[in-house]
């Protein structure tokens, strides 16, 4: 048995690859030097890899912004609209596809799958013309070749990569990419034949889009993709990869396909693999490449159960090879540079590096017998044994309380008709009441606060005075621009996931735990490590201070449960509903506190309740059930007039409003700027029947809306949602916006409330 992983964190350890591409943007670094610190990450990842004991290592799974960009070059899939700027330079060309300039518009961004990485979505429609181009795969390929390593090359299958694609701009919505795969296999034969001549022995065409509920045509499509590549006469072995969940219906199909290998995922996440796989007859005669190292968590691998599936898998396929469950990209790169994490906590903990060491001793382990890492064995049986039995991650307190939760805890006392009413009372607002998102601009001034705070320049009290300052200003334009519920801004915090895990027992956060989130931005997710609790109020004396400053009611602002879920790494020993269940339970003796404390708003963010949302159909209703639960016990411990708000964005609410309908927030707010209402529609055709308020204002760009703009967005909505229950909000936070157009666009935001509402006959 041979250790391997399919991809690897890109970005350095101290993030030089955003640096350099970054600089490169600015015109302070030059292109050979962007390729020469591209070069030296690759060459310091193989270094890495192959000193740990993988034995074949990744290529081509290296990029400048995202791999599924990568692929579209690959195929010759390029926009007409950016057709000039990749002839004039190939470079500025593909950041022109990834992030648009000034005269076009960059592909669109969306989830891999239900990670937290984006990629750019391929554009194309019948008149597509794709045309190879092997230069990237074939140049990583001879640069892992020249210092003698055994390089495998890593392409996005051709299935996934159309079945990722979406009609382009002018072509008809209903066309389907996938009927583009006879043109597609050519060029895709064509790249395997350039690695085959370039000296790859085998090849990886990785098939994540297979383990989604896939129709009877697309499993069809899949089953000729590869008996088309499998027939090609000079051509690399070929190892189809799956992951993220378990292959089901395309297991049989990609088994019985005429290429040399499978990847398959055998963590939790994709148990029904093995029972398929031996159903199916095993891989006779193929290569068997088992990811049964957790690819997208950060914990220890436990070697004994891997071992045992690994021993089962032995009489299943000729060969059986170990690797993580999928590309490590997912991970931060190196657990032992952390400095601020219990060091027995962290040896629960392996990112990218720890991850390929345990990947190369379970490799050692199946060829030459658990005796020779009987050292390896003990160590990390004593390690899992102290993680279980820790008062870190068993706090009797947080079980008990947990445990006695009801069916009552997680509803509102009364129905939304007489919260309403009651709210209606107490906060006096007018119809179409305007309120934001929660977050204003993160200036410059901020972030150099936070930086003296840690350089010692200034001490907490100068930090917090000029917080303090800033939330003081904050609310002094939102009463002069004349908004109804004002936020404080949120000048205090980084990440919003961050800050609460940091102030959160149980809730590790990193130092350097990047991982990438799309192109040159990270995020540093934080670990649900134990049992969560609140040991004092997070906010409150940030919301109360601004509540001091004005008379207007102002939102009190948690990020919900869910959503920190998804942007955490979970803890895999007990069931995500728990885990939510006790990040419930404290941000709902927060949601207290602020009530207490005289906030009569208060909005519990979601943004990822979708993202979350599993794979396959059968997962749907079981997440659904403890998520809108977890969301519920949080709000649902206040008094009838003190009205819950929830926030989400990214798009495709269409599959989850009953979702949101459950969660019984009484004031929803959307992305719907862009999509011109789309969602308002959704929403009523569901019959939602609480409070909505639609983005009327898109904060993805500068632009500034003008008032008839927003003026006519807003009579859209009330096409759809009666005035009564209308709000008038933009699409999202405003920390990413400058205070210019923050400032017009607001402004012009209330003028249109105020022109609408005076257009309403009864107002
Ligand atoms: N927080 C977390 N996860 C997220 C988002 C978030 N996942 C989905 C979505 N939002 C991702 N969006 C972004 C947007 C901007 C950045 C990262 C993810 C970003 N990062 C800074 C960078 O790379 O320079 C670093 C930020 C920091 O210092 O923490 O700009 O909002 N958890
Ligand atoms: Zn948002």
């Amino acid at each position: 048995a041979r250790a391997t992983v399919y991809g690897y964190p890109r970005q350095g350890q101290h993030r030089e690859l955003k640096k350099a591409i970054e600089g490169y943007w600015k015109g302070r670094v030059t292109a050979d030097a962007l390729m020469e610190t591209a070069r030296g990450l690759r060459r310091a990842n193989w270094r890495q890899l192959v000193d740990a004991g993988v034995h074949e290592v990744p290529t081509g799974d290296f990029s400048y912004y995202d791999h599924v960009l990568d692929t579209s070059v690959m195929v010759g899939a390029v926009p007409d609209r950016h057709r000039a700027a990749v002839e004039a330079d190939a470079l500025d060309g593909y950041f022109a596809m990834a992030r648009g300039t000034q005269d076009v518009a960059p592909l669109e961004m969306t989830k891999w799958f239900d990670t937290n990485y984006h990629y750019l979505v391929p554009e194309l429609g019948p008149d597509t013309v794709f045309a190879a181009d092997s230069a990237k795969q074939v140049g990583e390929l001879k640069e892992a070749l020249a210092p003698g390593h055994t390089p495998r090359p890593v392409l996005v299958g051709p299935v996934t990569y159309l079945l990722l694609a979406k009609p382009a701009p002018g072509v008809a919505a209903d066309f389907e990419p996938l009927t583009l795969l006879d043109r597609l296999l050519p060029v895709y034969a064509e790249v395997l034949g350039d690695l085959r001549a370039a000296g790859a022995e085998w090849v990886q065409l990785d098939e994540p889009a297979l383990v989604q509920d896939r129709t009877p045509a697309e499993l069809n499509a899949a089953e000729r993709a590869y008996r088309d590549l499998g027939a090609l006469t000079d051509r690399p072995k070929l190892l189809v990869a799956s992951y993220f969940d378990q292959l089901g219906e395309a297991l049989p199909v990609l088994a019985k396909a005429p290429v040399d290998g499978l990847a398959l995922d055998f963590t939790e996440a994709a148990a029904g693999n093995l029972d398929a796989l031996a159903a199916a007859g095993g891989l006779p005669g193929k290569r068997l490449v088992a990811g049964v190292v957790n690819g997208r968590n950060i914990w220890i691998n436990d070697y004994e159960k891997s071992l045992a599936t690994l021993g089962t898998l032995l009489g299943l396929a000729d060969r059986v090879d170990v690797a993580a469950s999928c590309s490590l990209l997912h991970v931060p790169l190196d657990a032992a540079v952390e400095r601020d994490i219990d060091p027995q906590i962290l040896r629960w903990l392996a990112f990218a590096r720890q991850k390929t060491a345990e990947i190369a001793t379970l490799a050692r382990g199946l060829a030459q017998g658990t005796h020779t890492i009987a050292a390896e064995l003990a160590a990390n049986r004593a390690d899992l044994a102290s993680r279980a039995g820790s008062a870190i991650t068993h706090d009797p307190a947080v079980r008990a309380r947990s445990a006695a939760v009801t069916d009552a805890d997680g509803r509102r006392s009364a129905p939304y008709a007489k919260r309403a009413a009651a709210q209606r009372a107490h906060l006096g607002l007018p119809l179409l009441p305007t309120t934001t998102i929660g977050s204003f601009p993160q200036t410059g001034e901020l972030r150099a606060a936070r930086a003296d705070l840690r350089a010692g320049r200034i001490d907490t009290a100068g930090y917090e005075e000029r917080i303090r300052n800033e939330i003081r200003e904050v609310i002094a334009f939102q009463e002069k621009a004349g908004i109804d519920v004002l936020v404080h801004g949120e000048p205090e915090r980084n990440d919003m996931v961050q800050y609460f895990a940091e102030q959160l027992t149980g809730y590790l956060a990193t130092q350097h735990g990047w991982v990438q989130s799309y192109g040159t931005r990270y995020v540093r997710p934080p670990v649900l490590a134990g049992d969560i609790s609140r040991p004092e109020p997070m906010t409150v004396r940030w919301t109360t201070y601004a509540q001091s400053c004005t008379d207007r009611p102002v939102k009190g602002m948690l990020t919900g449960p869910v959503t920190m879920l998804a942007w955490s790494f979970v803890r895999d020993d007990q069931p995500l509903g728990d885990t939510a269940r006790q990040v419930a339970l404290a941000l709902r003796d927060e949601v207290a506190d602020l009530e207490a404390a005289g906030t009569s708003v208060i909005q519990v963010d979601e943004p990822a309740l979708r993202e979350t949302l599993p794979l396959r159909a059968a997962g749907h209703a079981a997440y659904l059930a403890w998520a809108t639960e977890a969301f519920r016990l949080t709000t649902s411990g206040v008094r009838d007039r003190t009205q819950i708000h929830t926030h989400m964005c990214y798009a495709e609410f269409g599959d989850i409003v009953q979702a949101i309908d459950d969660l019984d927030a009484d004031v929803v707010s959307l992305e719907a700027a862009r999509s011109h209402m789309q969602v308002a529609r959704e929403l009523a055709a569901h019959g939602y029947p609480r409070e909505a308020g639609p983005g009327v204002y898109d904060i993805h760009s500068p632009r500034v809306p003008s008032a008839e703009e927003a003026a006519s967005l807003l009579r859209k909505g009330l096409d759809a949602i009666p005035a009564e229950r209308l709000w008038v909000n933009p699409d999202c936070g405003l920390k990413t916006r400058a205070w210019p157009e923050t400032r017009a666009s607001l402004e012009n935001l209330v003028a249109a409330a105020r022109t609408v509402r005076a257009e309403i006959p009864s107002a």
